[in-house]
């Protein structure tokens, strides 16, 4: 992409979180040594063309780069284990194309209010004996309200106490909820920026960008780590990958958890019956997130139930170290525990 457009982005979408007018720093040239040349500023701002030339790397070149930045910061054979639990599943009010949870949508998946503090804690209990190490209770909500907030701020607390990490993805955050969250214990918050700026309108209606990156910003404020990623495979151009991948980096400071996930196709939602993103499109996506957010972990999120163990292990060698773990996701397939224990084990790769 050329410098006039990337412009044109960077004023459509102001950053609330970079350092000001995002500089092509150390230009990355297609015939680079792979792994030779890691940008050594401990905190660079990619610009899109930059991550657009990591993509277009050949498919080796780019792995290798991927895992030798990946080695300066993490232990290649570790991989840290979250588990997931929708603790209110469906009937939201938001349009989110990919998504089964929409009330709109006639998806088959049946409406549940919040799950009681009992039922959220034995969950906790169970993922815990199963070797996760965080907890991450998603809720089909715009945003909390107060009293959701008190609840959900009860079950963190409670989660907390078991010695687990522990996450919350429950939409956009007005101002002092995040405080509330924050004293509740809670470690993590997921709130997904999901695709490129300009792709976004075509994925989502009800709530904009930038609403996304103030609750981002909420969240960082009240001193909870950052876990912020995005979806593939939505019928989005590489370049609108890389656009992602550049939006999240230049988030400053750079999340601490970068979940990629590659769309779950499911009945009902506008986005079902899209062609399949190319395994090879994916594994480059968490390779360029890998080298762009080095100190990140780079969570190989949904999707996985049909993906080949051999994709799987591509995306480890990319970079990836996390998955979640268990048999759900939210509301559809994630591979059973006792295949990933023999999968890791397979790899000589240890959960954290
Ligand atoms: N309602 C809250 C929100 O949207 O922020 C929290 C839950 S929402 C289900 C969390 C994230 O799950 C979304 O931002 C999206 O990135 C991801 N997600 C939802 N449906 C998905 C699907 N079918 N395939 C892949 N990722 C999905
Ligand atoms: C994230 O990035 N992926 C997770 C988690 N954060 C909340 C959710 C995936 C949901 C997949 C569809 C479902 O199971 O409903
Ligand atoms: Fe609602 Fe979240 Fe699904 Fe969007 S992604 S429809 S906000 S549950």
């Amino acid at each position: 992409m050329c410098e006039s457009s990337r412009d044109d982005f960077v004023q459509v979408v102001p950053n609330f979180f970079s350092r000001g007018p995002v500089q092509i720093r150390t230009p990355f040239t297609h015939n680079e040594s792979a792994g030779t040349a890691v940008h050594s500023d401990p905190q660079p701002a990619w610009t899109r063309a930059e991550v657009e030339a990591l993509f277009a790397l050949p498919f080796n070149d780019l792995l290798h780069r991927a895992q030798s930045v990946h080695r300066q910061r993490h232990d290649a054979n570790a991989i840290q284990l979250s588990t997931l639990l929708s603790i209110k599943t469906g009937g939201c009010p938001e349009d989110c194309a990919y998504c089964p949870q929409a009330a709109r949508y006639h998806t088959g998946v049946e409406n549940e209010p919040l799950l009681p503090l009992e039922d959220v804690v034995a969950a906790a209990r169970a993922a815990k004996e199963n070797g996760a190490t965080r907890f991450c209770m998603g809720a089909a909500w715009r945003g909390p309200k107060q009293k959701d907030l008190e609840q959900v701020a009860e079950r963190v607390k409670a989660v907390k106490a078991l010695g687990l990490e522990t996450c919350a993805t429950l939409g956009l955050l007005r101002e002092g909820q995040a405080e509330l969250l924050k004293a509740a214990g809670l470690d993590y918050y997921n709130h997904n920026l999901d695709t490129a700026p300009e792709f976004y309108g075509d994925i989502i209606t009800t709530r904009e960008y930038g609403d996304r990156l103030a609750t981002l910003e909420r969240v960082r404020r009240a001193g909870i780590s950052v876990c912020c990623g995005g979806i593939v495979g939505m019928g989005e151009s590489r370049a609108q990958r890389a656009g992602l991948i550049a939006q999240l980096a230049s988030l400053d400071p750079q999340p601490e958890s970068v979940p990629i996930n590659d769309l779950v196709q499911v009945e009902g939602t506008p986005l079902h019956g899209l062609p399949r993103l190319d395994w090879s499109e994916f594994v480059r996506t968490i390779a360029c997130a890998r080298i762009t957010m080095p100190a990140a972990f780079v969570r190989l999120s949904a999707g996985r139930a049909e993906m080949p163990e051999a994709v799987q292990a591509l995306c480890f060698l990319a970079g990836a170290n996390s998955i979640f773990y268990g048999d759900k996701l939210l509301t559809t397939g994630n591979p059973e525990a006792e295949r990933d224990r023999a999968l890791l084990e397979k790899l000589g790769i240890h959960p954290l």
